[in-house]
């Protein structure tokens, strides 16, 4: 076994992949991400033994960031540029060191010094610093929980970056955090506090982000988007960044191509600056995990702005697939930002002139928009519904969708209750499904392609599925939770008539858990399955003090 990674909710039996990944990455490609997460952890002791000022060294937080973003599940499955990557961390590393004096350096830990030049050398250390490397299996679980919750953290952090927005204090304490997976004295509480420091931070970063969008965008409204097709060649845009959006939107505006999104991307159209284009088109297909048959009949370029990235099987396909950003896929071309984050997208564009238009899959509409300040202006007609028992109960259903199982809908009957296996996805659908009719769905993140074309209907005004956005704008549902709180005039969110059945699928849903738990939210079902990476020690941690559950909620 050359590689062990357990991050994600698809992982090989339910415990790690150790020969490949479900999701595609290989043998090799583990390794070199070991290898960069500790090389930034060398970067963060550096930054804590000298104690750097953060704003002082913005090249070396954006690329921690980046860096970050790049391991996250189905974002870059190009061994290439994660050594390229690894080259640039170790040159932005030495640079830091490059100042200190000798007594600084000699307190240094490995991973802010080794030297590996050539692959090999880089594979023979990544070799003795992955996830195993850390025998105590209550120690790992909660070192790699912190570590793949500063993954999501600095997700977030790069798309707020890319907008301007930035705030030196997150990046200080990724800096810390990402230190601490070095220290060979931590205990279980110091990893216990650290874990909830981090969902603390995981907030402020999704509040920069919130900022950033908003301010950028504007505030999200309520927005039927289009399913279908048009005449003209189309733009695919898959991912979830908002600037490289607006770029594309920009740069083919009077071309005669249309740009449609895909996945999370969605929840684009719900901003006011995206819809002065008259050729954003639509939304066209479905969940990333269905993106291979979605992709085929596209028939134009697609380009990945982050992850979910499914290895393209045929040739043709992969020949119109475009990344950015911390994305990337072998034999795809990548488009890199120039001064100012200045992207050139005319390969992508000129390729769609030469493309025939989308294929349509379906027609109609989806409705969406609901962020906190759409939801704020219609707390009267909640709050009415709520105390008229109009609306019953909110159910946050935000997260990701994936691939277990692959039939989006199904329908067996035994009976009077149609049955459904719990450790698949099918049972959003389900549950959705079977909802008492006076129940919302609030939600966010691509969990929602699970339920959100089931036309579900509305009590009154309010639709019974609600979509904030993006995974990101999770923190909208805090928001709503938080001023229903207050209008309700009750002091424990936990009061709310809302239960939390959450999907998890990489590791942005963990800096979302994250952070719901550092908000005080109790009670949480995380599914389809618990997270490999939780110890049964740790597991059993988290449910006596969070309620945190693997259990579905109760029978409806
Ligand atoms: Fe989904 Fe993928 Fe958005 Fe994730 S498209 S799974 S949690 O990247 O980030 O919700
Ligand atoms: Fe396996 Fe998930 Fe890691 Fe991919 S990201 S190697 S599927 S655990």
């Amino acid at each position: 076994m050359s590689m062990f990674c357990f991050q994600c909710q698809e992982t090989a039996r339910g415990s790690g992949c150790e020969y490949g990944g479900v999701c595609g990455k290989t043998e090799d490609l583990a390794q070199l991400m070991d290898l960069l997460i500790y090389t930034m952890r060398g970067i963060g002791a550096i930054v804590e033994t000298v104690d750097i000022e953060p704003s002082g060294i913005p090249e070396v937080n954006r690329e921690v960031c980046r860096g970050l973003f790049m391991t996250i599940t189905n974002a870059n499955f190009d061994e290439a540029r994660m050594e390229e990557e690894i080259r640039k961390m170790m040159l932005l590393r030495d640079q830091l060191r490059g100042g200190l004096k000798e007594s600084d350096v000699s307190e240094l830990p490995d991973a802010a010094v080794f030297q590996a030049e050539s692959l090999e050398e880089m594979q023979f250390k990544a070799s003795y610093v992955g996830v195993l490397s850390t025998r105590d299996v209550n120690v790992r679980s909660l070192r790699q929980l912190i570590t793949y919750g500063l993954k999501g953290m600095a997700a977030y952090v790069h798309h707020a970056a890319n907008l301007g927005k930035e705030d030196p204090e997150i990046y200080g304490f990724i800096h810390s955090a990402l230190a601490a997976g070095l220290k060979e004295e931590q205990t279980l509480d110091d990893l216990v506090t650290l874990t909830m420091k981090t969902g603390e931070y995981g907030v402020r970063a999704m509040a920069l982000l919130d900022e950033a969008n908003t301010s950028a965008f504007g505030h999200p409204e309520i927005t039927e988007v289009d399913l279908g097709v048009r005449n003209n060649p189309g733009i695919l845009v898959s991912g979830h960044d908002l600037s490289d959006l607006l770029q594309l939107l920009e740069q083919t505006e009077g071309t005669g191509i249309d740009v449609y999104t895909h996945s999370e991307m969605l929840p684009a159209h719900y901003y006011p600056a995206f819809k002065r284009y008259s050729h954003f088109a639509g939304n066209y297909g479905s969940a990333w995990w269905r993106q291979l048959t979605d992709f085929e009949y596209f028939n134009g370029p697609i380009l990945f702005t982050t992850n979910c990235i499914v290895p393209p099987e045929s040739e043709e396909v992969r020949s119109r697939i475009f990344t950015t950003g911390a994305s990337g896929y072998p034999g795809c071309v990548h488009i890199e930002a120039e001064e100012e984050g200045k992207k050139d997208f005319s390969p992508i564009i000129e390729m769609a002139k030469r493309l025939p238009p989308p294929t349509e899959l379906e027609t109609g509409h989806l409705v969406g928009g609901f962020a906190h300040d759409q939801v704020f202006r219609l707390a009267e007609p909640i709050l009415e519904a709520i105390r008229t028992g109009a609306v019953k109960k909110f159910v946050v259903m935000a997260g990701c969708d994936g691939r277990s199982k692959a039939s989006e809908y199904f329908s067996v009957n035994k009976g009077e209750k149609e049955e459904y296996d719990e450790s698949t996805r099918e049972y959003y659908t389900a549950y959705a499904k079977r909802l008492p009719q006076d129940w919302v769905i609030l939600t966010a993140g691509c969990a929602k392609y699970r339920y959100n074309k089931l036309n579900l209907g509305s009590i009154g005004s309010i639709p019974r599925v609600l979509d904030a956005g993006q995974c990101n704008d999770s923190y909208s549902l805090a928001l709503i939770a938080l001023k229903l709180k207050e209008l309700l005039g009750l002091s424990d969110i936990n009061d709310l008539p809302i239960i939390y059945n959450i999907a998890w699928y990489e590791q942005k849903a963990v800096i979302v858990l994250l952070a719901l738990l550092s908000l005080g939210v109790k009670n949480i079902h995380l599914g389809p399955t618990l997270p490999a990476f939780l110890s049964p020690d740790v597991r059993k941690l988290l449910n006596e003090t969070f309620g945190l559950t693997g259990e579905k909620p109760e029978e409806l």
